[in-house]
C-alpha cells in the first residue's frame, strides 16, 4: 500500500519532494484540498473537520501510513487524528521543533508559520517538552504563502516583506529558526541571506521524512519490491494550477 500525504492545497508538495528523496521505493498518493486552502488563517474547528474529512478520503483509498504534511493542521488537529485513525500517523511538528532543540546552541530558538500555526502554541509546546529552558520567538508571516505560491522567491517584493518579518527575531539573537509551513523551504535563499550565515534553518520537510522513514522500518512497513513506484496526486479543486505550481514545488513533473 501507498503512503498518503495530505495538505491543505499544494504546499505539502515539500514534504513528498523528501520523501521521494529519503525513501526512493515507497508509493505516495496525495491529496491537496486546493478549493479550501488557505487553512492557515482558519479556526481550529473548521481545519480538523477538513483534516478528518482529508484523512477519510485517503483512508478509503487505502494507505499504510498517514503523513499530514501541513503545520496548520498538525498544529490544529494531530491529536484528534491519531485518536480517531487507526493507522501510524506523522505530523509535521515534531520533527522540526527536534531537530531544532538539537541544533541550537545558545537556547534561543525562532518559529515563522501561519498564524494558525503560531497562535496554536503547538511548536511552543513541543520545543518546552524536550527542553524547558528554551526561549521561543515566533512570527506568523502570513504574506510568504501567497507570494511562494506565485513563484517570486527572489524578488525585492518577497525581500522586503521577508524583512518586515524577520528583523524582529533577528533582534532577538536567535540562532535556530524553524521553517514551519509548507511553503517557506523554497525561501531559504532570502531567509538566510537577511538572517545572516550563521543562522540554522530547519526545514520541517525534511525531517518529517526522516522520521516516516524511521517509522515505517521499525513497523516492518517498507515496501519490499524492485518494480518502479507510481504516485497519484488528488485536489479537490483546478488541477491545472496545482500542476504548474506543484512542478515548482517537487522540481519534478507531475
Ligand atoms: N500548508 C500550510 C502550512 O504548512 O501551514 C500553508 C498553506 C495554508 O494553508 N495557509
Amino acid at each position: 500500500k501507498p503512503i498518503g500525504v495530505f495538505d491543505s492545497g499544494v504546499g505539502g508538495l515539500t514534504v513528498v519532494k523528501e520523501l521521494f528523496r529519503y525513501l526512493p521505493a515507497e508509493e505516495i498518493v496525495y491529496f491537496g484540498d486546493t478549493a479550501r486552502v488557505p487553512y492557515g488563517t482558519k479556526s481550529r474547528g473548521t481545519v480538523t473537520r477538513f483534516a478528518f474529512e482529508s484523512t477519510g478520503f485517503l483512508m478509503d483509498i487505502g494507505i499504510k501510513m498517514l503523513v499530514i504534511a501541513c503545520n496548520t493542521v498538525s498544529a490544529s488537529s494531530l491529536k484528534e487524528i491519531k485518536a480517531n485513525f487507526d493507522i501510524p500517523v506523522q505530523g509535521v511538528i515534531h520533527p522540526g521543533a527536534g531537530a531544532a532543540v538539537k541544533a541550537t546552541k545558545n537556547k534561543k530558538i525562532g518559529v515563522i508559520g501561519t498564524e494558525r500555526t503560531i497562535s496554536s502554541g503547538a511548536y511552543v509546546e513541543a520545543i518546552r517538552a524536550l527542553d524547558e529552558s528554551i526561549e521561543i520567538y515566533s512570527k506568523a508571516c502570513p504574506l510568504f504563502v501567497p507570494l511562494v505560491e506565485e513563484g517570486w522567491l527572489d524578488t525585492e517584493v518577497t525581500y522586503l516583506t521577508a524583512i518586515e518579518y524577520l528583523e524582529p527575531l533577528k533582534r532577538e539573537g536567535i540562532d535556530t529558526l524553524v521553517l514551519a509551513c509548507t511553503h517557506y523551504p523554497l525561501l531559504k535563499g532570502t531567509i538566510r541571506h537577511i538572517m545572516g550565515k550563521n543562522i540554522t534553518l530547519i526545514d520541517s520537510a525534511m525531517e518529517t521524512a526522516k522520521a516516516v522513514k524511521e517509522t515505517l522500518k521499525s513497523l516492518g512497513l517498507e515496501r519490499k519490491t524492485d518494480s518502479p513506484p507510481s504516485h497519484r496526486f488528488y485536489v479537490s479543486d483546478n488541477p491545472e494550477k496545482f500542476v504548474r505550481v506543484g512542478e515548482r514545488f517537487l522540481n519534478k513533473k507531475i
